[in-house]
């Protein structure tokens, strides 16, 4: 179950004066992470004062807030502006960097706004948090590691050595080295924690599970890549916000907390439960172009997070909160349908 009751029930220590209510300014809060984040902090953490910056590509979509509009305020701008940065991080106490480029197939095709948002963007916070005295919570990706072997039953700890594969995941792993430096180097205030594969509401079409519920829900066929072997660790949205939460009470500065959910599947299972669940049998399978680069397999080893800050993950049924999903996304065609047909003709580009 969450670790979310009273803060002050576990020791933990405020991230802003007495009396005062902590302000935190959410980077890529329009984007599927955060604004699961900003709707899950509004109802576990009510008194957070929340402010979004989020430049709005592709990817980010104001609709994914408009349950808490009212709520928040939102700045739509650049990470990579360094002036609105700093005057941003200024008036905040936290910053909650989930702001990136974030498709590996897109930074396969144009790597540059990889390197721009992923480490320029990064960069620019990082300054903006030393000059104002402010914290850091950095969210990166398991893909910093590379990928582990399918037959191999070791999995990605907190001390497995970076090997990203992908333009995506190394400006990913650069922009984590930015901060562990910057920690060591300014002493910054910052954590990190690398998650594994989400799923869950509001996520871009672009992303495997979504592109084949709305695949169907459009009356095509499903894509795999490749022979669909590869394994991803998957967790619910909710889940990893839930650990954001943990670490940015009770994480300690200059650690760095792997986040999972014990939910490693190979493609192709995920794709026949997508299949069941909608009603459709194997024919609605097409195999496509492989990934190049693709990697094999992701595991996460949460124990520290598990052991020394007390975090539990609440969506273990993948079944059920996979089902929660394709009710989402079917209850919820005016938010995905203005997407779908441009991310289809990327992919037909490529030949995927
Ligand atoms: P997303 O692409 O859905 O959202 C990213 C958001 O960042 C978008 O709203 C976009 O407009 C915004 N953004 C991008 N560049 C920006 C810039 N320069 N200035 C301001 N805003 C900018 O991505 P996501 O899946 O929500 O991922 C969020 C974070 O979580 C990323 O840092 C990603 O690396 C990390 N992560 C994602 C997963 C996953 O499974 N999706 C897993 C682990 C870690
Ligand atoms: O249509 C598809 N068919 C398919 O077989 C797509 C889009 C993907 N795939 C495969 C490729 C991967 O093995 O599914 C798996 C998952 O693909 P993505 O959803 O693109 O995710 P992945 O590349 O694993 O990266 C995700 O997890 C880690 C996020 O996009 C990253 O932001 C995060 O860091």
């Amino acid at each position: 179950m969450y670790d979310l009751d009273h803060p002050l029930k576990f020791g933990i220590v405020r991230l802003c004066k007495e009396g005062e209510f902590m302000k935190l300014l959410v980077t890529g809060g329009a984007g599927f992470i955060g604004s699961n984040f900003v709707h899950l902090a509004r109802k576990e953490r009510p008194d957070w004062q929340i402010t979004v910056i989020d430049k709005l590509n592709y990817a980010g979509n104001k609709a994914s807030l408009k349950e808490v509009w009212e709520e928040i305020e939102f700045i739509e701008g650049d990470i990579c502006n360094q002036e609105l940065i700093d005057g941003l991080v200024s008036k905040n106490d936290l910053v909650v960097h989930f702001a990136a480029e974030s498709h590996n197939d897109n930074s396969l095709n144009d790597p540059w706004p990889f390197v721009e948002s992923n480490l320029i963007g990064t960069y620019r916070i990082l300054e903006a948090v030393r000059k104002h005295g402010k914290k850091l919570h950095h969210i990166s990706t398991d893909e910093v590691y590379g990928d582990l072997e399918l037959d191999d039953p070791v999995k990605f700890t907190e001390h497995t050595r970076y090997n990203p594969s992908s333009p995506y995941s190394s400006t990913k792993a650069g922009s984590d080295m930015l901060v562990l430096a910057w920690v060591r180097s300014f002493g910054i205030h910052a954590t990190i924690s690398n998650c594994s594969n989400n799923y869950g509401p509001r996520q871009h079409v672009e992303k495997m599970i979504p592109r084949q519920i709305t695949n169907i829900l459009s009356g095509e066929k499903l894509k795999l890549y490749g022979k669909g072997e590869n394994v991803r660790d998957w967790i619910h949205v909710d889940d990893h916000n839930s650990a954001v939460i943990t670490i940015i009470e009770k994480g300690k500065s200059g650690e760095v907390y792997l986040i999972g959910a014990d939910g490693e599947k190979n493609n192709i299972e995920v794709f026949n439960m997508i299949l069941n669940m909608m009603g459709k049998d194997e024919t609605w399978l097409e195999h496509v172009k492989d990934r190049p680069g693709h990697d094999l397999r992701y595991a996460i080893d949460n124990t520290k997070l598990i052991n020394e800050l007390g975090w539990r993950p609440k969506y273990t049924d993948f079944a059920a909160g996979l089902q929660a999903t394709i009710d989402w996304y079917t209850n919820n065609e005016d938010w995905w349908k203005p997407l779908k047909a441009e991310t289809e003709a990327k992919y037909k580009k490529i030949g995927q």
